[in-house]
């Protein structure tokens, strides 16, 4: 039977408990995942600062247990191409992207999940501001 083929598309700038939750929920659906992270030069056409360069967060990613391929997300119209290329039966997101690929339910199974409450790479930058800034009135 072939082994079911998991893909999934995102910046993992910080990585943090969220994504991971989402990675190991998707390494479940599948017995291959393949994680395309966003380059830097496609985040800035998302309109997406980051902290962490491409390679590092490609490199973190990779190391995560139950991801079997990383490859690069350099534009918003590869999507097709990468499920056809890397023979994908489940394209999966986490759900505050419900319904924005759903065009690609012909070519494969789309599957939005939960996203994990109060963590994202904002909350991170926020509450670290806010430990600089208490910090420093201390000193
Ligand atoms: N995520 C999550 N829970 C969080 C934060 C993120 O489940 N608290 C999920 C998101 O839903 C996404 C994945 O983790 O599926 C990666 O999140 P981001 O790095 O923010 O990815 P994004 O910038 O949304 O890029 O073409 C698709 C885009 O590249 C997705």
């Amino acid at each position: 039977m072939k082994p079911k083929i998991v893909l999934t598309y995102g910046t993992f700038d910080m990585f943090h408990i969220g994504h991971l939750n989402l990675l190991q929920r998707l390494s479940a659906l599948g017995e291959k995942l393949i994680v395309a992270v966003s380059t830097d030069e496609f985040n800035t056409v998302k309109g997406k600062k980051t902290l962490i360069p491409y390679e590092q967060r490609a490199q973190i990613v990779s190391a995560i247990k139950g991801v079997d391929l990383v490859i690069p997300e350099e534009n918003w119209e590869q999507k097709i191409d990468d499920i056809r290329n890397h023979n994908v039966d489940i394209f999966a997101m986490g759900n505050d992207w419900e319904g924005k690929f759903d065009f690609l339910s012909p070519y494969c199974k789309v599957v939005y999940l939960p996203r994990t409450e109060d963590i994202s790479t904002t909350e991170i930058k926020k509450s670290l501001d806010l430990f600089l800034l208490e910090n420093e009135v201390q000193l």
